[in-house]
Order: structure tokens, then C-alpha cells, then sequence
């Protein structure tokens, strides 16, 4: 299963039921936010709105907004088989040395069938737009944002060293008809290159595409390596390269089957209060200072449509996008940590802020080794609590996750602290950016770790008994 681009992918959503058309005129502030909020808490479909007040495109949002359309998105029947697809790349026997497996990583790139597919001619180029950010369907979230935000958009940069592009989601604040915020935390690959031109003192091109194919989508907001561009992880996930184009005015590859391109760039430390806006913690982000984009072409399709996207109160959308993150990463995960069974990042802790992993633990201390090592692996460095079970718990079950863990806990004993880098969302630390973490040990201890009385079994009943009240249950005069 893939898609060409946006519109098939619309189009397969509406065959199988999966979209509601809304007709009538409905405004970009506010409104969209309510009803796509009510349609994602109740498991509703995407949606495409006909006609935003104020603005000449139509706009779809919510479509990733559940595991079914999630799995299809990114080339599969059921969200269960994404880790699949990412195991079997990997070899029988894994490399054994951590800059083997760097290395391993790193072939991502040279899997030719995933390369990116250069062509001279797009659809995302049939029309030159206005460079006008104010003729796009953007939505104020909430009511206190500090302005319209482009929500879905892919934003496109090159390394000035290396030339090796990148595609990140950050959110795009419109401050006027030509410029608009560019939210790329500290430690996104956009703020990465754009420290490298400005030690170089460049100003830094930027393209940011709006629609593509949904792996292509999603890949922007996928945690891949440094170093390594997203569009890849989309060929790969489509099982066929995306095609890309020369940028019409910057000197940047693009999705050719893009809906819109807007090209420009960022100039060296200019910067701009940005925010507040309602994020993905369900609470508002502060105002900060972030560096300005400034629109100087559009270019785009015919009849475009424009995707969007709300986060607040989780589950929103981005949930389910997070958790194919968690399902597609897992296997590298164990490549690196192969006592690692399984993760659970809950929809609650809005990924930054819990993950469960249950683990085979072989000896002492592993548990601590485990959370250390999580923490130190790229955008898991910002997990602030770190749960770690026996293998034998569900982590995806967070009752049993919570009974096993209060019970097999020595608080002192096994809860562990640690300081470091922070997701900038994250409200509770003081310093943005940076604080505490915790790593709770839920798993069974030994003598090795101090204990020295016996763990006891957990009270279960046996097969047989079981087998025998099955057999008799009718007899009891239960249906
Ligand atoms: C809907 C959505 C909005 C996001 N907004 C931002 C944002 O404003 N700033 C940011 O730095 N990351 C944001 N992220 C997270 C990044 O897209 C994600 O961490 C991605 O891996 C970054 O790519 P990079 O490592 O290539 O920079 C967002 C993710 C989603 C799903
Ligand atoms: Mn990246």
C-alpha cells in the first residue's frame, strides 16, 4: 500500500469510510479546532472542510487521527505490523559493535530503492502563487495562541557541510502576509543547521512543503539520526523513493507531490516573539524568542488542498502518529538495548514525559543501564520519568504496569534521579529546557541488588483448576 500523494490518499479514506466532507463555510479560528477535537476524542474520521472562511483552499485535518488510518499512512494493513517492516531490514546476525551498528543505521541511505526520485516536473509546481501567507485556511487552535499557526508543515534545510537535507515538523506562527516564526527547538535538526550558518554568518534557505504522500508527512516528525534526511524513512516506509523536485527559488529538493511549497529563508540571528500556543501537553507554551522565516515564493498545485493538524489534551492526532514512531523504532531500539522487550509511551505523558520498557534482566543494575542508555538516545534524551518492568509485564497494559511496579517498588532503593536536557514544552522544571528526570526499577531484585529475603510468586491459579470450572461453569447455572 502507498500513495502517490495527499489526494489519493484522501481519496482511499473516503472509499473506506474514513472521511466526513463538511460544506458549509466554517472559520479557521477556533471553530475547526472544536469540531476536529470532538471527532478525535470519539474516534471520528479525517475531515475535509469545504470552505474555510477568509481563505481559497480547502483543508483537511485529522488524518492520521487513529491506529487504522495511521497503519495505512505509513504503508501497512495493521498498525501491529509497522515493527515488522523495520526487523526485517535488520540482519540475522546484528552487527555486534556500537559503530557497527552507527554504521548499519547509516544504510538507511544506501538502500537504492528508497532513494528519493529526482524528476524535472511537479504538480507542486503547476501554479506560482502569491508569496502570501494570509491566502492559506491557517487556524488559530485556541483561544489564547498567540496567532495562526501552520500546524502540518515539512520544513526543509540543508547542512551548509555536508549538504545533506533534512525534514522536521516544527509548528509556524503567521506574523504578517511574508513572515512567520520558525519553532525548531534547540535540539531539532533545523536549529542544528541553522547554528552552522550562522557561525559561517550565511543566511539559511528554508523550504517548508505543506501535503505530500502521508509516509513523506509523517517522516518529518519521525526522531531519525542526525545526519540522515526523513525522506528516506518515507521511501523506505512506501517501498518506493518520494519523488522530489528543485525548488523553484531556493536551492533545496522538495516533495514533488507536495500541495504547496513556500520558499525562503531565515535570516542570521533574527529572532521574534513567538507563542503562546495551546501544545501538546494540553497546556499552553510560553511566548519565546524564535528566529523568523520569510516567505519569498509559493509555489503550488492547481487545486491544492491545505493539511493541518490541532494538538492540546491528549489523544490528539499526533498521538497516533507518536505511537507509529514507538512501534517503528523499537526494533532499533533493541539492536542497541537487546535486553529491551517492549515500550509504552502513553498517550498521557505526551512522549516526553513517560516511557515504560519492560526488559530481560540478566544482572544487577541492568534496569539503571537501561534508563541511562534511553536517556542517552536521541530525542529519548528528553524523557523525564523512565518506568523499567520484567519482561513478563504488559507495558501496554498501564494497570498491570501500575500494580507491579507499586508493589515491587523500595522507594529509596530503586528510584533513581538524574539531571539534563528537557523538553522546552515541559512546564514543571524551572529552567526551560532543562531539569530533573526519574527512572523508577519496577523489576523483581535479587541478592545482587541487596535483597536478601525470597520474591515472592505471584498468587495464580492453576491450569487445572482452571480447565475444571471451565468445564463445569454451566453446570454452576452461569451462562
Ligand atoms: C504536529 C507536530 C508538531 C510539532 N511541532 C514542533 C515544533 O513546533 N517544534 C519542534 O522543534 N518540534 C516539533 N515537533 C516534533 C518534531 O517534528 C520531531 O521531534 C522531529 O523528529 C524533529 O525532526 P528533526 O530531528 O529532523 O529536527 C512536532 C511534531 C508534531 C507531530
Ligand atoms: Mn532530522
Amino acid at each position: 500500500m502507498k500513495f502517490k500523494d495527499l489526494r489519493q490518499f484522501i481519496s482511499f479514506l473516503e472509499e473506506k469510510r474514513e472521511l466526513l466532507t463538511v460544506k458549509v463555510p466554517v472559520d479557521p479560528e477556533l471553530e475547526i479546532t472544536e469540531i476536529a477535537d470532538r471527532m478525535i476524542k470519539s474516534s471520528g474520521p479525517a475531515l475535509f472542510f469545504e470552505e474555510v472562511k477568509g481563505a481559497h483552499f480547502p483543508l483537511i485535518i485529522n488524518l492520521f487521527g487513529s491506529f487504522k488510518r495511521a497503519a495505512w499512512a505509513l504503508g501497512v494493513d495493521d498498525f501491529k505490523d509497522l515493527p515488522d517492516k523495520v526487523t526485517r531490514l535488520i540482519p540475522h546476525t546484528p552487527p555486534s559493535g556500537f559503530l557497527e551498528k552507527i554504521g548499519f543505521l547509516f544504510k538507511f541511505k544506501e538502500l537504492s530503492d528508497f532513494q528519493p526520485k529526482k524528476v524535472d516536473a511537479a504538480p507542486v509546481q503547476e501554479v506560482i502563487g502569491e508569496p502570501d501567507f494570509t491566502a492559506l485556511p491557517v487556524l488559530k487552535c485556541w483561544p489564547h495562541d498567540g496567532g495562526r499557526y501552520i500546524t502540518l508543515p515539512l520544513v526543509i534545510t540543508k547542512d551548509p557541510q555536508t549538504m545533506v537535507q533534512n525534514v522536521g515538523m516544527y509548528r509556524m506562527q503567521i506574523f504578517d502576509e511574508k513572515t512567520a516564526g520558525m519553532h525548531w527547538h534547540p535540539y531539532h535538526d533545523g536549529a542544528r543547521h541553522y547554528r552552522l550558518y550562522q557561525e559561517m554568518g550565511k543566511r539559511m534557505e528554508v523550504a517548508v512543503a505543506l501535503g505530500g504522500d502521508p509516509a513523506t508527512i509523517y517522516s518529518a516528525t519521525a526522531p531519525v539520526p542526525p545526519g540522515i534526511d526523513e525522506i528516506f524513512l518515507a521511501g523506505f516506509l512506501r517501498g518506493e523513493g518520494v519523488e522530489v523536485v528543485k525548488s523553484a527559488g531556493v536551492d533545496l529538493w522538495v516533495p514533488a507531490q507536495a500541495e504547496f511549497i513556500l520558499e525562503g529563508y531565515v535570516e542570521r540571528g533574527e529572532v521574534r516573539r513567538e507563542g503562546p500556543f495551546g501544545d501538546h501537553t494540553g497546556f499552553y507554551s510560553g511566548a519565546d524568542d524564535y528566529p523568523v522565516f520569510h516567505l519569498t515564493s509559493i509555489t503550488r498545485r492547481k487545486n491544492p488542498v491545505y493539511p493541518a493538524t490541532i494538538v492540546g489534551r491528549p489523544p490528539m492526532e499526533d498521538y497516533f502518529m507518536g505511537k507509529a514512531t514507538e512501534r517503528l523504532f523499537l526494533p532499533l531500539i533493541k539492536l542497541f538495548l537487546p535486553e529491551v522487550f517492549d515500550i509504552n509511551m502513553p498517550g498521557e505523558g505526551v512522549f516526553h514525559n513517560c516511557l515504560i520498557t519492560s526488559i530481560k534482566k540478566a544482572y544487577p543494575g541492568q534496569t539503571r543501564k537501561v534508563a541511562s542508555a534511553l536517556w542517552g538516545m536521541g530525542q529519548m534524551m528528553l524523557t523525564k520519568v523512565i518506568i523499567v518492568v520484567d519482561a513478563e509485564v504488559d507495558v501496554q497494559n498501564c494497570s498491570e504496569v501500575a500494580w507491579k511496579v507499586l508493589s515491587n517498588v523500595d522507594p529509596e532503593r530503586d528510584i533513581f534521579f538524574q539531571r539534563g536536557p528537557l523538553d522546552v514544552l515541559d512546564h514543571a522544571t524551572g529552567t526551560p529546557g532543562y531539569g530533573s528526570k526519574v527512572g523508577i526499577d519496577g523489576t523483581k531484585k535479587g541478592r545482587g541488588e541487596g535483597y536478601t529475603r525470597s520474591w515472592p510468586d505471584e498468587a495464580t491459579m492453576s491450569g487445572e483448576i482452571k480447565r475444571f470450572v471451565d468445564h463445569r461453569w454451566k453446570e454452576y447455572g452461569f451462562e
